[in-house]
């Protein structure tokens, strides 16, 4: 367990991308980080859903697919491992879509930006199981509405959530932001928060972040050597 620290304590967690890179899902801005060549600022929008859908559908319907070919990896596993001992607050936001956190075992989880294993009506904002290739205009099982989409945050759109979160920052002593560029907002921001409530901040990363000079302490390396490090 983080040695220095009493497990009343209160820790948040915030993840991105580069915690599932070693699993082998590709990140988004780092080398080869596009998805079929796709930027996901130009995919990952209300826009481009309505304008494309079958392109957006497909990229979602990709990065689903890809899920049952990866496992979690050791920095996955570490942060369920501490989920589960810790007896104080603790709250894991990822960024990620993915469900490699479930995977490995964490509980105490919140996915701000969405899930690529669900699927959300557009019309009545119910929750499906993200089946199958799903195809633009599926209906919604609880109106019947056509409006089945990729149950994903988009750019432009209100992260999931983040009343919770808000909360979790204002309580928390210690946030450790792992394997994000800090290249999108609120998230980006959320170590500033933390800082503004007294918590110390801790960033482990493969390099600095746009967010480096925030954090009380940065380490560098893969997620995989620096979180079961941190944790055990
Ligand atoms: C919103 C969907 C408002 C799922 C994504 C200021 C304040 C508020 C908003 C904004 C703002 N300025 C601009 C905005 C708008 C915008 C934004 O931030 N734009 C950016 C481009 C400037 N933000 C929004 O639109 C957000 N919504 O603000 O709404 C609002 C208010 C009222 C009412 C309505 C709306 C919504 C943002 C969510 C967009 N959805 N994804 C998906 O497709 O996956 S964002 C996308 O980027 C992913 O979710 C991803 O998680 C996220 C961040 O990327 P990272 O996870 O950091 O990944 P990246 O590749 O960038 O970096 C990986 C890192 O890992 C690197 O640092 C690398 O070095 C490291 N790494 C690599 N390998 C390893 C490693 N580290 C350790 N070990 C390794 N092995």
């Amino acid at each position: 367990m983080p040695v220095h620290m009493n497990d009343e304590r209160g820790i948040m967690i915030l993840t991105g991308a580069g915690i599932s890179a070693e699993s082998g899902l590709a990140t988004f801005r780092g080398p080869g980080g596009l998805w079929e060549g796709h930027r996901v600022e130009d995919v990952c929008t209300p826009e481009a859903l309505a304008a494309d859908p079958a392109l957006v559908h497909r990229f979602y319907d990709l990065r689903r697919d890809a899920l049952n070919d990866v496992t979690p990896n050791a920095a996955h596993e570490a942060l369920a491992r501490l989920d589960a001992a810790w007896a104080g607050e603790l709250l894991i936001v990822t960024q990620n879509v993915d469900d490699l956190h479930e995977r490995a075992g964490a509980k105490r989880l919140l996915h701000m930006h969405g899930e690529l294993r669900s699927a959300l009506c557009a019309s009545c904002d119910e929750r499906a199981p993200w089946p199958d290739p799903l195809p633009p205009g599926t209906s919604c099982a609880a109106c019947g509405a056509p409006a089945m989409r990729p149950d994903i945050v988009f750019f432009g759109e209100m992260p999931y959530q983040m009343e919770a979160i808000e909360a979790a920052l204002s309580r928390c002593d210690l946030f450790v932001s792992i394997g994000t560029s800090g290249a999108v907002y609120p998230a980006a921001g959320f170590v500033q928060l933390a800082r503004r409530y007294g918590a110390e901040t801790l960033e482990l990363n493969l390099e600095p972040s746009a967010g480096s000079d925030w954090f009380d302490d940065s380490r560098f390396g893969p997620a995989s050597v620096l979180v079961p490090a941190w944790v055990d």
